[in-house]
């Protein structure tokens, strides 16, 4: 078992309907340990940076629509297997596939506008939360 660091973001349509302290209370109670915290518009650039492996996709441009749209939560969440265990708590992609009781399967209708994002893989982790917060931002 390893202690993990996972980025979290809420996405605008989560902020947008007051869905932040819904998120929160969801990590908290999960026993995953708010590291870092912070409320802002994602750019351009970081959002091409961000969804890199997406760029070239046919979705990209109303997803990058979106993301840039609204003001973002992002929070670093840690604890053991913190990636897996905020992803399950996310659930699936798609909010048809995702499990009632899953923020995603709960919370929303659409692919796009799905409520959260989580880390998939310990290597996007760091790659993620380097493009997120600076070093002195991450706070034990
Ligand atoms: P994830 O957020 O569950 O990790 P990814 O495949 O990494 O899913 O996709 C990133 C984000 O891009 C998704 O959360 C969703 O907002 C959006 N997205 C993914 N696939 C599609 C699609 O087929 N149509 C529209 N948007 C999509
Ligand atoms: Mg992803």
């Amino acid at each position: 078992m390893a202690v993990e660091t996972t980025l979290v973001l809420i996405k605008p349509d989560g902020v947008r309907r007051g869905l932040a302290g819904e998120v929160i209370a969801r990590i908290e109670r999960k026993g995953l340990r708010i590291v870092g915290m912070k409320l802002l518009r994602m750019s351009s650039e970081l959002s091409d940076r961000h969804y890199a492996a997406h760029v070239q996709k046919g979705f990209y441009p109303e997803l990058k629509a979106f993301m840039t749209g609204g003001p973002v939560i992002a929070i670093a969440a840690r604890g053991e297997n913190a990636i897996a265990h905020w992803r399950n708590l996310m659930g699936a992609t798609n909010p048809a596939n995702a499990a009632p009781g899953s923020l995603r399967g709960d919370f929303c209708t659409t692919v796009t506008e799905n409520v959260v994002h989580g880390s998939d893989s310990a290597e996007s982790a760091a790659t993620e939360l380097a493009l997120w917060f600076a070093p002195s931002e991450i706070v034990e």
